[in-house]
């Protein structure tokens, strides 16, 4: 075995997005651009020599392929010892368990979330620090900054390893240990919650329904409900994980988990669905003829959190991203804990979760999480609802109504412009943004623009700032417009568009989600000239 120092040029499209670089497959397997990025990723780091590294995917199509390489690049670059999920599959938020219950230096974790896979679909890497949580922006800058400055990287000339077989093995200097995928991830699931309580839940008849969506969450799933907690056998669907995902779309949507939909809008539906995607960080929660919008799932589980044993002490703050709906914060008011309101990307919460600042945070693209990892995470999630509804005996559509009963309701829709031109999107945002300064005071339709601004996020444990987060439009009746484009897209551009509208109620809290929207979502759409700029009368996905 030769360590090999090979010569390269810089990529100029090497920048990490929202979450890491995620690329089409077909970007990645271009010689030399994996191995650029990853020997940026250790230069950006100060060099790896003597350290331990976490390394997982989420499985899909290049997973294996990429993690030899990263493999034979560690032990080049002095890696003392890397640790790997069975079959290179570790869920994003396993990840995060693993890299923090070792103690190691930090992860890479291969996945292009909930992007569909295949040779001609999407792929991504992204380093995740020691608190196991999303390198923060200035290790991302660094990167980013040694991607365009790289001219040679190291790697080991050797065969590959066997990732199927657990226990330690050795690649040149450095020495691999294949790992259960589930198991530090389930210890870890058993502090946090009441199991007993879970078991006899299930013993009692309730039934749940979890779409593995053909992707990493299967065998965590499977594990958890079925082999541990006694779920019927079927409690998992899609349960085995496909390198392209079945040839389905990982996102957890009403959409792409059209199969759980039918099942919990249909006859004889199950107690609860849920769903996660293709690295297992995202969930979605359904009750019977019910689907639960993440921002008051978010809700929800903040203002029951003390039923669960790991949060019986109560929350010390709640965070969500400032386009996820101001659910949270009515909770957090009653609670009189701080609410932060950050950037969308889990990375920004690291520092809040990290110093203690915050307990429980999430977002409206589907991830919750809390202190327990540095990762949204889909499992935990399901966890909760399930060890509330075991501890209230209430239904998941009991539980939602009574809480916008209590707080209100935020009536919230994101509308998703898929795989426009990205000079076009970007367009559209700079127009907003030129114009945010003379909105307020403006009238659409009934409404009046109270603030308008472009989002900037100065965060309060180590006052670094972010800033170009977002135009947000809020009204003087307190409906809100958030505009936005997808930071981790890998064609085009996504424009996302946030509408949210308060109801306190007693009155007017079971309307349909679009109809209570309307004519926000028509203002919305007019103030942006959506139609006028990209040619696009409908969004291409509503959730
Ligand atoms: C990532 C980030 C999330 C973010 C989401 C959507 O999730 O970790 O914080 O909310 O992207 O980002 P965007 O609106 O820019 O597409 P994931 O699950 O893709 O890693």
């Amino acid at each position: 075995m030769t360590i090999k120092i090979v010569e390269t040029t810089p990529f100029d499209d090497q920048k990490p997005g929202t979450s890491g670089l995620r690329k089409k497959v077909k970007i990645f397997q271009q010689l030399g651009y994996m191995e650029n990025f990853v020997q940026s990723i250790f230069d950006a780091l100060g060099g790896v020599e003597g350290v331990s590294l976490v390394v997982g995917g989420d499985g899909r199509f290049y997973n294996d392929v990429a993690i030899q390489t990263i493999l034979k690049m560690a032990s080049a670059n002095g890696v003392a010892r890397v640790i790997v999920g069975q079959h290179g599959f570790l869920s994003t938020p396993a990840a995060s368990c693993v890299i923090r219950k070792g103690e190691h230096t930090g992860g890479i974790i291969l996945s292009a979330s909930h992007n569909p896979g295949g040779p001609d679909d999407d792929f991504g890497i992204k380093y995740n620090a020691s608190n196991g949580g999303p390198a923060a922006e200035k290790i991302t800058d660094a990167i980013y900054a040694m991607t365009r400055e790289i001219s040679e990287y190291r790697i080991m000339d050797a065969p590959d390893i066997d990732l199927g077989t657990l226990g330690e093995t050795t690649l040149g200097a450095m020495t691999v240990e294949i790992v259960d995928p589930v198991a530090d991830y389930l210890e870890l699931m058993e502090d946090l919650f009441d199991f007993d309580a879970l078991k006899s839940l299930f013993k009692g008849g309730f039934r749940l329904c979890f779409d593995a969506m053909h992707a990493v969450t299967g065998p965590y799933a499977k594990a958890i409900f079925e082999d541990v907690l006694g779920a019927p056998a079927g409690t998992v669907i899609n349960a085995e994980p496909k390198p392209d995902f079945g040839r389905g779309h990982p996102d957890p949507n009403p959409v792409y988990a059209k199969q759980l939909f039918d099942v919990m809008f249909g006859p004889d539906a199950p107690n609860m669905g849920a769903a996660s995607d293709g690295d297992g960080d995202r969930n979605i929660i359904l009750g019977r003829n019910t689907y639960v919008a993440p921002s008051d799932s978010l809700a929800v589980l903040a203002a029951n959190a003390q039923l669960i044993p790991a949060y019986n002490q109560g929350l010390r703050g709640v965070a969500r991203s400032m386009p996820t709906s101001c659910a949270l914060d009515r909770v957090a008011a009653a609670m009189k804990i701080p609410c932060f309101e950050t950037p969308t990307g889990w990375k920004y919460f690291g520092n809040l979760l990290d110093a203690g600042r915050a307990t429980l945070c999430g977002e409206e693209s589907a991830g919750t999480g809390s202190d327990h990892l540095r990762e949204k995470d889909g499992i935990w999630a399901v966890l909760m609802w399930l060890n509330i509804l075991a501890e209230t005996g209430s239904s998941v559509n009991d539980i939602l109504t009574s809480h916008w009963h209590s707080y209100g309701r935020n009536y919230y829709s994101r509308h998703d412009y898929e795989a426009l031109d990205a000079g076009t999107a970007q367009e559209l945002i700079a127009a907003l943004r030129a114009k945010v300064s003379e909105l307020p005071g403006e009238q659409f339709s009934d409404e009046t623009v109270e603030l308008a601004d472009d989002f900037s996020y100065s965060d309060p444990v180590d006052g670094s700032v972010a800033s170009a987060q977002g135009i947000r439009v809020t009204f003087k009746s307190g409906a809100r417009v958030v505009y936005r484009l997808s930071g981790t897209g890998t064609e085009g551009a996504t424009l996302r568009v946030y509408i949210e509208r308060f109801v306190a109620g007693p009155d007017g809290l079971d309307e349909d989600t679009q109809e209570a929207l309307a004519p926000l979502i028509a203002i919305a759409r007019d103030l942006a000239e959506i139609r006028e700029r990209t040619g696009r009368a409908e969004p291409s996905v509503i959730s």
